[in-house]
């Protein structure tokens, strides 16, 4: 397994569609594997394959929480989930907010409503199909993924944003003083 670099705003790779794949093969595997590892270094909850630059719809998450009292650096029991070709076949009318960040988007966070609940299809680690409802952090976590695959950021969901701002991260967003966003 290896880190990989993990490409940040303004890189425009960000912004590519990715493209299905094939099947899972012990290439794609070897992918995931480094995903997971790269993700768990960084740290995050979840890792698209074009942050790492591969425009493929291959998307990793873990969002096991560390036992309570741990030390920070401890390492928690490991919960990785894979998503190979993720498709949402329903999402609910209910929306829910939450404060996301982006290891894309460093040192940003903001609010966001997606859909409190959405179906999905997707492939698994095996390549076996998969059909599940994700609710909670999970919902919001591989909506956020799946726009990555789309070439979407967070960002470009902020009210009164179209993205960061082509100055550089030092203006203050008169919307949002904290979010060093503007218009
Ligand atoms: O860049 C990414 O897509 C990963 C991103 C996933 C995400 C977070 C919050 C809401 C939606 C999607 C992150 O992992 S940002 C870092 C983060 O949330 C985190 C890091 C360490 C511990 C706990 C959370
Ligand atoms: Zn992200």
């Amino acid at each position: 397994m290896a880190i990989r670099e993990i490409i940040t705003v303004p890189n425009p790779t960000l912004k590519l569609v990715s493209k299905p794949v094939e099947g899972v093969d012990d290439a794609l595997r070897t992918l995931m594997d480094d995903m997971l590892e790269t993700m768990y270094d960084a740290p995050g909850i979840g890792l698209a394959a074009i942050q790492i630059g591969e425009p493929v719809r291959v998307i990793v998450m873990d969002l096991q929480e560390k036992p309570e009292g741990a030390e920070p650096e401890a390492e928690g029991i490991k919960a990785p989930r894979y998503f190979v070709n993720p498709e949402i076949i329903w999402s609910s009318e209910e929306l829910a907010p939450y404060e996301e960040g982006c290891l894309s988007v460093p040192e940003i966070y903001d609010e966001v409503m997606r859909p409190a609940s959405v179906k999905l299809r997707y492939l698994n680690y095996h390549g076996e199909p998969v059909e599940e409802v994700a609710t909670g952090l999970f919902a919001t976590c591989i909506q956020h993924e799946m726009d990555h695959l789309e070439g979407i950021l967070f960002i470009d969901h902020l009210h009164g944003h179209s993205g960061i701002c082509r100055q550089g991260l030092g203006r203050t967003c008169r919307f949002r003083p904290r979010s060093r966003l503007c218009l």
